[in-house]
């Protein structure tokens, strides 16, 4: 089995999207194996977007994300489950990602874009790490 790192950004907890943007992803199969609302400080977020650090949109990326509760969760299932979340969440600017996925559904903002997934296998262990570092 594999797991991945899914986020549902203060955007979607704010507009209750929660349930929906989960029940796609158990409605596919995968499974909740973890998942905690929290309020994320800059720390954790300098740590989870390390690669974005210095990047222009930053100062942005992380008012947006600290300004209210996520839903931090991790979900498991077949191999390259963290591939298949992706694909269900679309492109990163919503006004690009198809219809049928999820901000390609429910989106328009780039920087409010509804739900984060772990980009690779190994970006997946990093932030599961980082969120969950109790789970077994
Ligand atoms: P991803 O979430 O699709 O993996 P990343 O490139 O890793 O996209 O960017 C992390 C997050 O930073 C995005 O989900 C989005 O919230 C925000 N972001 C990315 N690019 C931009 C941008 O060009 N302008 C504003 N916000 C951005
Ligand atoms: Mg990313």
């Amino acid at each position: 089995m594999d797991r991945t790192l899914v986020i549902c950004k203060p955007d979607a907890v704010e507009r209750g999207l929660v349930g929906e943007i989960v029940g796609r992803f158990e409605r596919k199969g995968l499974k909740l194996v973890a998942a905690e609302l929290r309020t994320l400080d800059s720390d954790v977020l300098a740590r989870h977007y390390a690669e974005h650090v210095g990047k222009g949109f930053y100062d942005d990326l992380v008012a947006f994300m600290g300004r209210g509760p996520v839903l931090a969760a991790v979900v498991e299932g077949p191999p390259d489950t963290w591939s298949v979340v992706r694909q269900m969440m679309g492109a990163t600017d919503p006004m690009k990602a198809a219809p049928g996925t999820i901000r390609g559904d429910l989106g328009t903002e780039v920087t409010e874009n509804l739900v984060h997934g772990s980009d690779s296998a190994e970006s997946a262990q990093r932030e599961i790490a980082i969120f969950f570092p109790d789970l077994q």
